[in-house]
């Protein structure tokens, strides 16, 4: 709390100087990291962070721990373990604590309202990432984190290139996490581009909760059932990777007979690409941390953020893939 307090003074002065010199205060949040990173020095900053269902998961936290570090940022870290009553709990003791800024990327979309006006009552600014809630977005700072619904429709329309030729396509789609943003907006990306399509035809679809192993388990279900699927949908690599346990353990090829795309593109997803076994992928970067405390800095300093800041990605067919791999970070 001490932080925050002096920091507004800080800031008012920096802001009374800056409106001298140059008649303006607009920094982007990430384009000033050395000066940013200097005034967020032992600010003390809550994570919420939603579990550690995925390897994107361990790569994001990584990424916020090893920021936090070079920072010199106080981190307190806590993980939900993907249970949402957890996550506010914890929400709730950062604010007790009095902390000057409070972070978290939330497990699911809805139910957050009443603890984001707990934190506005206390004065805490509250910075979103990786996923989006559904409340008002004057209760929090700004939402830092990927265009979901763009990534399915990245998806989509390399399907539809993909099986341009043929007739009919028998998909099957392992969702995320239930109510989560990325779960819903990957499926609102995919049918804004193939939604209207009949050739592609949705078997079954169902949540194998972003982890491997209820990919895999939710796959040999859908494997059991219909003998002719073409077409996995995977929300994240790690049910693809799931699903390719699955379809090799029934005697066929994943990535020839049954094709894959996936959304994520961290390491052990792209190797199996490199290797065939998933045909596509599209990249959400869970490197969020440097972009987290730099406008955790700004807001800390009273400047103006941007309600959304968009994480850039790219995608990757195989041998993009292959390419790639040597230098990826995570
Ligand atoms: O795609 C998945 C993770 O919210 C973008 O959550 C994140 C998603 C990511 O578990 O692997």
């Amino acid at each position: 709390m001490k932080f925050r307090k002096s920091a507004a003074l800080l800031a008012a002065a920096f802001t009374v100087a800056g409106l001298t010199a140059c008649g303006s205060d607009s920094d982007a949040p990430s384009g000033d990291s050395a000066s940013s990173s200097t005034g967020i020095k032992g600010a003390v900053i809550g994570f919420a962070q939603v579990g550690s269902e995925s390897g994107w998961r361990s790569a994001n936290t990584d990424s916020i721990k090893a920021a936090a570090a070079k920072y010199g940022v106080d981190l307190k870290f806590t993980s939900a373990e993907g249970d949402q009553t957890k996550q506010i709990a914890s929400i709730k003791t950062f604010i007790t604590q009095g902390v000057d800024v409070i972070a978290f990327s939330p497990v699911v979309e809805t139910g957050y309202d009443a603890v984001l006006q707990e934190a506005k009552a206390a004065g805490i600014p509250v910075i979103l990432t990786d996923r989006a809630v559904d409340a008002d977005p004057s209760l929090y700072k700004t939402f830092i984190g990927s265009d979901f619904i763009k990534e399915g429709e990245k998806a989509a329309t390399w399907a539809k290139t993909e099986f341009a030729d043929d007739a009919a396509v028998n998909m099957v789609v392992l969702e995320g996490t239930t109510g989560s943003a990325p779960a819903n907006d990957r499926k609102t990306g995919w049918d804004n581009v193939l939604g209207k399509e009949t050739k592609f035809k949705t078997l079954a679809s169902q949540t194998g909760e972003f982890t491997r192993d209820g990919g895999k388990k939710v796959m040999e279900g859908f494997l059991a059932k219909y003998p002719n699927i073409n077409l996995v949908y995977a929300h994240n690599d790690d049910m693809g990777l799931g699903a390719i346990e699955a379809i090799e353990a029934a005697g066929k090829v994943p990535g020839k007979d049954i094709k894959i795309v996936t959304i994520d593109a961290v390491k052990a997803g792209m190797e199996a690409l490199a290797a065939g076994k998933i045909n596509y992928i599209v990249e959400c970067s869970p490197l969020l941390g440097d972009q987290l405390f730099d406008a955790a800095s700004s807001v800390l300093a009273g400047k103006d953020i941007p309600a959304r800041i968009i994480t850039e990605e790219g995608e990757f067919n195989q041998a993009q893939a292959k390419a790639a791999l040597p230098d990826r970070k995570y």
